[in-house]
C-alpha cells in the first residue's frame, strides 16, 4: 500500500463522499496530533514520572491515575483554540468544557475517555484514548449538557488511538473504517488498512469470567455454549480473550472478529452496566458497525439509545454480527 497519510486520505474522502467538511477533518487531524502527544507520554512510563497515581477520584469515583490527567489536559488544550468545537465533554470531568469566549465557537462538540484501560498503566498493558463527535444543535452561542445528550447513530465521527506495540488509530466518519500507524520517525500517522470488515462468525469471547455468578440468564446461556464448545449446541471449540483495556479487545475484533461484552450484573441491579454510553460504548458501536459488526446492550441496538445523563452507563455486547444477533435473540427470548 503506497504511504497515505492521515490529512491526504480524509481529503480524498471528502472528495469521494462529501462526509468530512473542513471544520470536521481539522477537528480529526487535531485529535490526531492530541493523541500521537499522548503516546509520547504513554511511552515514557517510569522514565517520566508519568505512573502511579494522582491522588485524585473521577466523576466515576474512580482514582484516577497522573497520565489519565495528562491525557486529558492535552486534548482540552489541543482542542480549545481552533474555532471548530463548542464544547467538549471527558470521562475525567463533571461536567461539560464550554469553549472559552475568547476563542472562536465552532459546529462540533467532543466528547472522550482520555486514556481507557489506565489500571493497565502500570503493568505496561495496550490503553487507547476513545473519541466521539456530535454536531451542535441549534446554532445560537452557548451550549449546555443537554446539547450532548444525542443518541449514537448521530455521530459525525468516532475513532479511538490505541497505545500498543504499535500506537495506532482507528477512524470512521460513516464510511467505513480505516486505520493509521504513527511512524515515529516521520511523526505521521499512515494508513495502514482501509475498508476494515469484521467477520460475521467468530470463535472467540471477551468477557470477565469472575464476574459469572453475577450474569443475567441470557448471558449466561450464551457464554455457558460457548464454553460447552463441540459437543454442545453451537458445535465448535471457542477461545477467550480479556485484556480489561476496551480499547485494546476491540481493536482485536475490528482486527479478526470475536465478541466482547460487558453486560449488566446483579451486584449493582441499578447500574445497567460499567462502561459508559457517551464516550465508550456509542463510539466504539460505530466503529463496529461501520466495519459491518452489530452492537447492543443485550435486546436493544447501542446507537438507538436516547441518553439522559452525560456520564450514564450501559451494557455492551459488540462484534461479529451474527454471535450479537443470537445474544439478542436470547435477551428477548428472557
Ligand atoms: P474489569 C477499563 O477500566 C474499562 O473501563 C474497560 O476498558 C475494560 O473493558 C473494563 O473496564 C475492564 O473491567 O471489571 O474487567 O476490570
Amino acid at each position: 500500500m503506497s504511504r497515505v497519510s492521515l490529512t491526504q486520505y480524509l481529503i480524498e474522502q471528502q472528495r469521494l463522499h462529501g462526509h468530512i467538511p473542513q471544520e470536521l477533518r481539522l477537528l480529526i487531524e487535531i485529535v490526531a496530533r492530541a493523541c500521537k502527544r499522548i503516546a509520547i507520554a504513554v511511552n515514557k512510563g517510569a522514565l517520566g514520572d508519568v505512573l502511579g497515581t494522582a491522588g485524585s477520584e473521577n466523576v466515576q469515583g474512580e482514582v484516577q491515575k497522573k497520565l489519565d490527567i495528562i491525557a486529558n489536559e492535552v486534548l482540552i488544550e489541543a482542542n480549545e483554540w481552533g474555532g471548530h468545537l463548542a464544547a467538549m465533554a471527558s470521562e475525567e470531568m463533571d461536567s461539560i468544557y464550554v469553549v472559552p469566549n475568547r476563542y472562536p465557537q465552532g459546529e462540533y462538540l467532543l466528547l472522550f475517555d482520555p486514556l481507557d484501560g489506565s489500571s493497565n498503566i502500570d503493568v505496561n498493558v495496550s490503553i487507547g484514548t476513545i473519541f466521539s463527535v456530535l454536531r451542535k444543535v441549534g446554532h445560537a452561542r452557548g451550549v449546555a449538557e443537554e446539547d450532548f445528550l444525542q443518541p449514537g447513530k448521530q455521530q459525525a465521527a468516532a475513532g479511538y488511538c490505541v497505545y500498543g506495540p504499535q500506537s495506532m488509530l482507528v477512524l470512521t466518519v460513516g464510511d467505513g473504517v480505516a486505520m493509521f500507524t504513527l511512524d515515529r520517525e516521520t511523526g505521521s500517522w499512515v494508513l495502514t488498512q482501509d475498508e476494515v470488515k469484521i467477520p460475521a462468525d467468530t470463535k472467540e469471547f471477551a468477557i470477565n469470567m469472575s464476574n459469572m455468578r453475577h450474569w443475567a440468564p441470557p448471558v449466561k446461556r450464551y457464554i455457558d455454549e460457548c464454553l460447552a464448545g463441540e459437543e454442545g449446541p453451537r458445535g465448535k471449540n471457542f477461545n477467550m480473550r480479556w485484556i480489561a483495556s476496551m480499547v485494546a479487545d476491540v481493536h482485536r475484533i475490528l482486527t479478526r472478529g470475536g465478541i466482547f461484552m460487558y453486560p449488566w450484573d446483579q451486584r449493582e441491579p441499578d447500574k445497567p452496566g460499567k462502561l459508559r454510553l457517551m464516550y465508550e460504548a456509542n463510539p466504539m458501536a460505530f466503529l463496529i458497525e461501520q466495519a459491518g459488526g452489530a452492537a447492543v446492550n443485550g435486546s436493544e441496538r447501542i446507537m438507538d439509545l436516547h441518553p439522559t445523563k452525560l456520564h450514564e452507563r450501559v451494557a455492551v455486547m459488540l462484534g461479529s454480527k451474527n454471535e450479537v444477533e443470537r445474544i439478542q435473540a436470547y435477551h428477548r427470548e428472557g
